[in-house]
């Protein structure tokens, strides 16, 4: 068998003081960190678009990348020989799950017959490799946003005929995602939104998005498929709106189109910061809401205003967001996929390596990080004192829907002007880095 990887042995782990750059320094799979081993809090995924279909392009050039397996001959080929890299590059890594979306495992024909029939043919391989690499995949997905006949949408595409092409394509991308034993499902709304206001019908598009998906929540019950449905919200790009705009947007549309018992969300990192957000944000909004479901760990750029899928390696990042997903009960279907590719001058297949060792270490570093934090309870702590008004007295018998606007008077009008408290902002900046 053909290797893509040569001369790259297994990733192991050689501690903090290693100086091999193809080594772990701090992601130790197997040692247990708050009850569970690395492995199984982080549950890292890598991401099959990026890592082995993107080759580096960006608006102003074609990409620059050259990998070996595009010379395998015809599509099919090539297609076979990039799933045998791919499971090459899982192995040496050590993750233990993959994503992929369909057209990136098995090109478009020229039918939708045949092109279903060239996905049968590689998810086939795809199961074997799984079997023999032990490997699972995180969530599979759609690719509904690249080919010209998406360009106004698939799900809220003006034309039912685009609909029903998007609604084909996603029940035959269910169906092998649950024959692969997928965890999930992701509806990443590619070019669900709108470029002018002026050639759209924001609320037919909105009911149509909401109509689509629960024809999915029908036909994942038909067809037994287990898996968990996320929507993955972003701001922008491609379009000038995103209809899944940011956690708060989504949690909103499932609640009005009665799909909220039946989605969580897939939060991007660089999806959140694109919104106005930062990613903390985004988990928090989820875990207050239930709603967290699996992440896809990257980082933009602070100098650039779009997504630019970088690998996270900012430990603070990492730390607060292991320390939310920890306190919101850590990940059951869900994980950490690397949605985030390398940069145009990351020509060599070891920058794949480079790229997934700095970011699973990251988030090792953020997952001990986070659990000493717990552990020492000092924020969980202080945020409880800053609320514990709301145990007692008139808090209680506000939460507890027991008071209202009389008696908040009456309580006003006996207490007088209420007692001030410091928010100590700095300082519970400065002991945070006392745990990065
Ligand atoms: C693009 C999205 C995409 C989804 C999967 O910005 O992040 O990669 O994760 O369709
Ligand atoms: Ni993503
Ligand atoms: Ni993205």
């Amino acid at each position: 068998m053909k290797e893509y990887f040569p001369g790259i042995t297994k990733i192991a782990y050689e501690g903090p003081d290693s100086r091999n750059p193809l080594a772990f320094k701090h992601y130790n799979a197997d040692e247990e960190v708050a009850g569970k081993t690395m492995a199984e809090h982080l549950r890292f995924a890598v991401c099959y678009w990026h890592t082995f279909k993107g080759l580096g392009g960006d608006p102003f050039g074609p990409g620059t990348i050259l990998r070996e397996y595009n010379n395998a001959g015809s599509e099919m080929e090539i297609a076979e020989q990039t799933l045998l890299a791919a499971f090459e590059f899982f192995s040496k890594l050590g993750v233990g799950f993959w994503c992929f979306h369909d057209r990136d495992i098995a090109p478009e024909a020229d039918t939708l017959a045949e092109t279903n029939k060239r996905l049968d043919h590689i998810v086939k391989l795809a199961k074997d490799f799984q079997d023999s690499h032990g490997m699972k995949l995180l969530w599979g997905t759609t690719n509904a946003f690249s080919h010209r006949r998406f360009m106004a949408g698939a799900a809220t595409n003006p034309s039912p005929a685009v609909f029903a092409y998007a609604a084909s394509q996603v029940k035959k991308a269910m169906e092998i995602t649950h024959e692969l034993g997928g965890g999930g499902y992701v509806f990443w709304g590619g070019r669900e939104g709108y470029d002018t206001l002026l050639n759209t019908d924001l609320k037919r598009e909105l009911d149509h998005l909401g109509r689509f998906m629960n024809m999915a929540v029908e036909y994942k019950k038909e067809i037994g498929f287990g898996g968990q449905l996320y929507i993955e919200p972003k701001p922008r790009e491609p379009t000038k709106h995103q209809y899944d705009f940011d956690a708060g947007n989504c949690h909103a549309f499932l609640q009005k189109h009665g799909l909220a018992g039946d989605f969580k969300l897939n939060i991007e990192a660089n999806h959140a910061t694109l919104a106005g957000h930062t990613f903390l944000h985004e988990l928090e909004y989820c875990i207050a809401n239930g709603i967290l479901g699996s992440v896809d760990a990257n980082r933009g750029d602070l100098l650039l205003g779009w997504d630019t899928d970088q690998f996270p390696t900012d430990i603070r990042e990492t730390t607060l967001a292991m320390h939310a997903i920890l306190r919101g009960g850590g990940f059951t279907t869900g994980g950490l996929n690397f949605d985030a590719k390398v940069r145009r001058q990351s020509i060599d297949p070891v920058d794949l390596f480079h790229a997934h060792i700095g970011a699973m270490d990251a988030f090792a570093r953020g997952l001990k990080n986070a659990a000493r934090m717990i552990e020492d309870g000092f924020f969980e702590a202080h945020v409880a004192e800053r609320y514990a008004g709301w145990d007692k007295g008139i808090g209680a018998e506000v939460e507890a829907g027991k008071a209202g606007f009389k008696e908040l008077e009456t309580y006003t009008l006996k207490h007088g002007e209420p007692e001030l408290h410091s928010g100590r902002q700095e300082m519970l900046e400065n002991v945070l880095n006392q745990y990065v």
